[in-house]
């Protein structure tokens, strides 16, 4: 093995967290990201000109300086935001968390930060967003990350590199503006659980690891507990989420954006991670075009989704763009009750779950396992026009009874051999089936099975 580098700025810890806070985290497995600033007013339209990109990214397709962004803010009145029907919609979601934009690239601040007059405190709605929410998700039991946008398209001391000593003054001048909003932000909210970076990507943040390092200090020495996610950390050779040798930074990683990881690829259950995903192909804040809303995913490829990432130990947040007015779109509301709905009843195979030991992908839907309990959950998302999934299991291992998780009820099923059971699954179900298996081992040594190399991934 190569010798480890010596750094003064990489991952903070080593290995997995194991703390309470952290539990928890891990335990939630289903957030809620809530994208909702100034864009959420235009909604990917401007001048009469609709752009079918990313709406929080409207001042870049459609050249909107700074200055003209910024008088968006006599626009938002927000009448229908009521922070109580936000936390409502996300436990009805059945979301266990939520990260909400306290400042997107844009810059504007949804707290009124006495650091910029670019704040909710200059809009028509005057109050403090964040903090309102904040109340609002906690008295129902939800916890609260906070996201921050290092990249700032507002900030007059905002650089993407830094290539000359006046580049230098600035960016530094930039990262104390930054890190007093952060302090800010952990003083004013201390009951928040994480805070979620973004915009850190370019140049002149990743030549300043020392301050990632040094703000994920202050951070927790502030919140003791507080979650970070790896987007924060640059160590001081410019290496990203993880060190120059290889050690996560910050407490998960949070490099899976619009996508997941394969299902088969066991080696992401070495981390915590959480993946985030929107409804649309691409755009956080909300767009009301109607390109935009044709690739809209259907609410149980969400919910596939979600399974997925608990296949593979990770978390899922998943957005939501409020329009401007402060409320949520119909298919928004479709989601939050397909999805809700769904876990109602069958949340014992998402929450507190992780991957299934020894139980390789099956091609049909997802394994997941509740080490609490022993449990182990096959959910079944792509149903066989047969009707009959076949579930291979691991060595000496013996199911020994199978319950549908939303009924309680017993399910039959066929051992076909040493290593296989076989489920006959109503054909007819438009929603995942979750099946609990009781699972016991076997010390007889049963003879192997032949190795199919092209299945063992050789
Ligand atoms: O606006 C998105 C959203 O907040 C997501 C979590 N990250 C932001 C983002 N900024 C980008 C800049 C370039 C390419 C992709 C990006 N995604």
């Amino acid at each position: 093995m190569a010798e480890a580098i010596p750094l003064m700025y990489g991952a903070q810890s080593e290995g997995r967290r194991d703390d309470e806070t952290m539990r928890r985290f891990r335990h939630d497995r289903f957030g809620q990201f809530i994208h909702w600033g100034l864009y959420s007013i235009p909604a990917g339209s401007w001048n009469g000109v609709t752009y079918d990109y990313a709406a929080e990214f409207l001042p870049q397709s459609a050249g909107i300086g700074p200055a003209r962004w910024a008088g968006l803010v006599d626009d938002f009145a927000a009448p229908e935001f009521d922070p109580e029907a936000w936390a409502s919609l996300a436990a009805d979601l059945g979301a266990r968390y939520v990260t909400v934009t306290a400042k997107h690239h844009d810059g504007f601040c949804l707290w009124p930060s006495s650091l910029t007059d670019f704040t909710v405190a200059a809009t028509p709605r005057g109050r403090d967003v964040i903090g309102e929410l904040v109340h609002a998700y906690t008295a129902r039991g939800i916890a609260v990350h906070l996201y921050y946008s290092v990249l700032d398209w507002h900030h007059p001391d905002w650089r993407y590199a830094i290539s000359s000593s006046q580049d230098e003054e600035a960016f530094d001048r930039y990262l104390s503006y930054a890190g007093e909003q952060l302090r800010e932000l952990a003083t004013r909210y201390p009951n928040v659980r994480g805070f979620w970076f973004d915009g850190t990507w370019d140049e002149s943040v990743k030549a300043n690891g020392r301050w990632s390092w040094e703000i994920e200090c202050m951070l927790k020495r502030l919140i003791p507990g507080a979650i970070v996610n790896s987007r924060l950390r640059a160590d001081e050779h410019g290496a990203r989420h993880r060190d120059s040798n290889g050690a996560l930074m910050g407490d998960y990683f949070s490099g899976f954006e619009r996508r997941l990881p394969d299902p088969w690829d066991r080696t992401v259950t070495a981390e915590d991670w959480e993946a985030c995903v929107t409804i649309p192909q691409n755009s956080w804040g909300y767009h009301a075009g109607a390109e935009v809303a044709r690739t809209h995913k259907h609410p149980l490829e969400l919910l596939e989704q979600l399974v997925q990432a608990v296949s593979l130990g990770g978390n899922l947040l998943l957005n939501f763009g409020p329009r401007g007015d402060g409320s949520f779109a119909p298919f928004e509301k479709d989601v939050v009750h397909t999805l809700g709905a769904w876990l109602e009843t069958n949340g014992a195979c998402i929450y507190g779950c992780g991957p299934a030991d020894g139980w390789d992908y099956p091609g049909w839907g997802y394994y997941t396992a509740d080490a609490e309990t022993g449990a182990v959950y096959a959910v079944v998302t792509r149903i066989p026009v047969s009707g009959a999934i076949a579930l291979q299991l691991p060595e000496r291992t013996r199911v020994r009874n199978a319950t549908a998780v939303a009924t309680g009820r017993p399910v039959p099923f066929a051992v076909r051999d040493d290593r296989t059971v076989r489920f006959e699954v109503d054909r007819a179900s438009v929603i995942p089936l979750a099946f609990a298996l009781e699972v016991e081992q076997r010390d007889d040594t049963a003879e192997q099975p032949e190795v199919n190399p092209d299945l063992a991934g050789i």
